[in-house]
């Protein structure tokens, strides 16, 4: 049961008729795209930045003065969690790094799930910080990463094209690779409890990385988790939403996954896509402008958010959101005419 809100965003996650325009944020829409982010990072670095409440909250609503978002998500990462579990993962210049990737058995068994609130309080301080300055209208969004996600980084050590140790593990260890999504999940789904008591108006849950396994794999050695996440959540009241990129052939799964909302990555369109998951028309659904569109020009990047939005069949239940993250040379004044051609557009 869902109490009513009076926030555009949890509206529209909620299937509701709305009036106006459909409400919006952006992926990554707090970062290095935006100078007065860049500021911050020139002082302090980006793991002190997400263990700092009070200026995780100031960059998290950096994007909401400058844009007026309908939802703020709060700034951190998915790899808090990585940490948290006893791999710890440092940010240089080149992109996440493990201190020590998780490769056997051993390295799992050495895992231990703590509380979350303990754990992660700074993430639920940096919630209430920034709870107590938002706008009433603007939602604000917990997150962390699915499970599989989250094992890439600590498997791999860091980034990965390939993808050799995790689907190595998943193929010729999976009780192995079982224990460590299972530990990843009870940990998860305590710290999205967490975040929602600190204040989050909804969760999303990041897949970046579902679609390197083969669709069985996925089924049989991922999938259980993502149920079990979801179950561990259903008596919340706030929406939960699952992002798989570059997944199309992952949304029937959606049905039985227990999410309230699906991400759409610009592979496909929002009508296509509510077809695949065949929960209806109005299946709650945020997406998906190809977020290299806003590195072009202004005129095409207009056209396109035109036909995207009137593209959508069923208003209810949609979300404007970019396909995938912003990318950090995107310009800041780019992003203030996406918002004003959301904005003309009506219902
Ligand atoms: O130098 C810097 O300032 C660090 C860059 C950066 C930022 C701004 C990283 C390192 N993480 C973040 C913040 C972040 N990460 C947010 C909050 C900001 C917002 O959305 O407004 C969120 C939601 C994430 C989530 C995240 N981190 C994902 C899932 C979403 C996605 O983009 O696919 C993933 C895969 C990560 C891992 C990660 N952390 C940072 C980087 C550069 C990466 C990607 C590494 C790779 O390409 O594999």
């Amino acid at each position: 049961m869902s109490t009513k809100s009076t926030k555009p965003f949890i509206q529209a996650c909620n299937g509701e008729n709305l009036s106006g325009p459909p409400p919006m944020w952006m992926m990554r829409q707090a970062g290095r795209y935006l100078p007065e982010y860049r500021e911050v990072r020139a002082k302090i670095s980006f793991e002190e930045l997400c263990r700092t409440p009070e200026m995780a909250a100031e960059v998290t609503l950096q994007p909401i003065r400058r844009y007026n978002f309908d939802a703020a998500i709060i700034f951190s990462d998915i790899l808090v969690v990585s940490d948290a579990l006893g791999c710890p993962i440092h940010f240089p210049k080149g992109g996440p790094k493990a201190e020590k990737p998780v490769r056997t058995k051993a390295d799992i068994d050495a895992l231990v799930v703590p509380d979350a609130k303990e754990a992660l309080g700074y993430v639920c301080d940096a919630l209430r910080a920034t709870k107590a300055q938002l706008p009433d209208s603007t939602a604000l969004i917990g997150f962390a990463g699915a499970p599989l996600t989250v094992a890439s980084y600590m498997v791999e050590g860091g980034a990965s094209k390939t993808f050799t140790y995790l689907k190595s593990l998943i193929f010729h260890s999976p009780k192995e690779a079982s224990q460590l999504l299972g530990k990843i999940t009870s940990l998860t789904a305590d710290y999205l409890r967490a975040q929602v008591e600190a204040g989050a108006d909804a969760v999303q849950v990041f897949d970046t990385w579902a679609s390197v396994l083969p669709k069985a794999d996925y089924r049989d050695v991922v999938l259980p988790h993502l149920k079990n996440l979801f179950a561990e959540l259903s008596d919340l009241t706030v929406p939960r939403i699952y992002f798989a990129k570059g997944a199309p052939h992952l949304l029937p799964y959606i049905k039985e996954m227990g999410c309230t909302m699906s991400g759409v990555d610009w592979s496909i369109t929002i009508d296509e896509a509510r077809d695949m998951l065949g929960l209806g028309p109005a299946f709650p659904v945020q997406g998906n402008l190809d977020p290299v569109l806003l590195l072009g020009d202004e005129g095409t990047m207009r056209k396109r958010v035109r036909a995207l939005i009137d593209g959508v069949s069923e208003k209810r239940g949609y979300i404007f959101n970019l396909g995938h993250g912003i990318i950090k040379e995107t310009k800041p004044e780019i992003v203030t005419a996406l918002v004003d051609e959301v904005r003309k557009s009506t219902r």
